[in-house]
């Protein structure tokens, strides 16, 4: 594995308090979503009524993200008009090169049922601020969620240099075979005026090369 001092990486170590990762005994692996998410999450104005209004939101993380040093993706799950979890890309504040936004978001919101389990019956979505690369295509079919909603695209994604892995050709249709719909290009232009934000900022493009932070 290539090592990288994420922690020189501008603005995200300061918004990040270690700390807590850090006193972690080794046989424990820990993700700390920083708390800006959930405040940015909890006063957002506008309507989850519909996708257009709940993708606003995974855009603004994203570009929240982006404004923290981090990488230039954000994602959340709804279940209906109601936010379960927001997410947003911590491979670099984390050194775990699985910390996608979309990842994030799910696993929040898988640990959010198990403490709050929801009684009211829906289809729950996740709503990602680019399409889902390989691994987080992979997680989405054992979530159990049925919807996902897009902005940007693999190629608007990778057209910055980001690596999305080796999807099916034909993942879209292989989602929906399995009950998921999908919904692509909403707010399009907004998630790929994001992604070119990071660029412009000189943003770090981490991929196979797996991205680690170090203890110092
Ligand atoms: C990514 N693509 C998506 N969709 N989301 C992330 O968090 C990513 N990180 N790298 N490529
Ligand atoms: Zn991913």
């Amino acid at each position: 594995m290539a090592v990288q001092g994420v922690r020189d990486v501008p603005e995200t170590s300061a918004a990040v308090d270690f700390s807590a990762v850090d006193a972690m005994p080794a046989n424990t692996v820990v993700l700390v979503v920083p708390s800006w998410v959930d405040e940015v999450a909890a006063t957002f104005e506008g309507s989850f009524e519909r996708e257009d209004g709940r993708m606003a939101l995974a855009v603004a993380l994203s570009r929240h993200n982006v404004e923290r040093g981090g990488g230039p993706f954000g994602a959340a799950v709804f279940l209906g008009s109601e936010l379960v979890a927001a997410g947003v890309n911590l491979v670099l504040d984390s050194g775990l090169t699985i910390a996608h936004a979309e990842i994030v978001a799910m696993m929040r919101a898988q640990r959010a049922l198990i403490e709050s389990p929801r009684t009211r019956a829906g289809a729950y979505s996740l709503v990602a601020s680019t399409e889902p690369c390989c691994q987080c295509f992979g997680a989405l079919v054992w979530s159990g969620i049925q919807r996902l909603v897009c902005g940007a695209n693999t190629g608007d994604a990778e057209a910055i240099g980001f690596d999305e892995g080796p999807k099916p050709e034909a993942w879209v249709r292989s989602l929906e075979a399995r009950g998921i719909t999908v919904t692509q290009g909403v707010r399009r232009e907004e998630a790929c005026a994001v992604l070119g934000e990071y660029v412009r900022r000189g943003g770090v493009i981490y991929g196979r090369e797996a991205t680690t932070r170090s203890r110092t």
